[in-house]
């Protein structure tokens, strides 16, 4: 298995604002789990929402799916965030030159940098896309992700392209904060006995604890799989948890503290 210090003692050494914040919420909370809600009605969204909150430390968003998006929802998400201490990660999977990132992530309807603390970006512009997400999150505290792996069958993000990845992020150290990738790759500190002071957190989505995957190439690992095995410091959930029925909301808090529980427990296993 993999080894790290505590997320509490990364969230002490953490110089990015969203990656301190998140670490300090899964130490306070004792909770690797993050929830997405892919939902397309901004009712079932928030309902579901404070459902799983207490289990949470972060929300993943895709806000370009709600169908009767207008911005006092945000307003709305903001109240849940503060009723339940986790924070937001807008799914964006940004891919698009410097100068239009920056406008995606500023503007538009969905003003993503005003309230959602983590995106995402894809790596195959280059160190240009960095650069202009950046320009607008630095000033406000936000981090970014890299897509340095994907969960599907058959993903052409593996080999020398996860390894570019891993190479932007180490240049870009007050921004990016880590990964999307299915383990921790080689190399990547973090470990008891680290001296570099380089710290990335892993979220590793494809994770269920029922089913294989979907009939669209996703594919699911367990918990355990994902936080002992790989390294991975998140598990990111979404149908595992509210997938049988969005408007079950007893089930799917049940459904959050069991995945809760296994991502908890696994973690705790990789310290000793
Ligand atoms: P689900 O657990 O329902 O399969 O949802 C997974 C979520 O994670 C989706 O929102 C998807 O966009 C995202 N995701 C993924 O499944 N695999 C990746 O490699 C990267 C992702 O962002």
């Amino acid at each position: 298995g993999v080894q790290t210090r505590s997320y509490g003692q990364r969230a002490r050494n953490a110089k990015n604002p969203a990656a301190k914040t998140l670490l300090d919420t899964m130490e306070r909370k004792k909770t690797n789990l993050a929830v997405s809600v892919d939902v397309t009605k901004s009712e079932d969204l928030l309902a579901i929402i404070d459902a799983v909150g207490p289990y949470v430390c972060l929300i993943k968003t895709h806000i370009d799916i709600v169908e009767d998006f207008d911005s006092t929802l945000i307003a709305k998400l903001q109240n849940l965030e503060r009723k339940h201490d986790f924070i937001y990660f807008e799914d964006r999977k940004f891919a698009d030159i410097g100068n239009t990132v920056a406008l995606q992530y500023s503007s538009g309807v969905y003003k993503i940098a005003s309230w959602s603390h983590i995106t995402n970006a894809h790596v195959v512009p280059g160190p240009s896309i960095i650069k202009g997400l950046a320009s607008i999150g630095l000033p406000l505290g936000r981090g970014l992700l890299l897509l340095a792996e994907m969960s599907t069958a058959g993903s052409l993000a593996t080999g020398s392209y996860t390894e570019a990845a891993v190479e932007l992020a180490r240049q870009n150290q007050d921004f990016v904060i880590g990964f999307i990738a299915q383990r921790r790759m080689e190399g990547l500190g973090a470990g008891p006995e680290e001296a570099s002071d380089e710290d990335f957190l892993i979220l590793t989505p494809g994770i269920g604890l029922e089913s294989q995957g979907d009939s669209m190439g996703q594919q699911y690992r367990t918990p355990r799989t994902a936080v002992l095995e790989s390294g991975s410091d998140i598990i990111i959930v979404g149908r595992g948890i509210y997938g049988s029925d969005p408007k079950a909301i007893d089930a799917i808090s049940g459904k959050a503290r069991r995945y809760m529980e296994e991502g908890w427990k696994a973690y705790v296993e990789r310290l000793v």
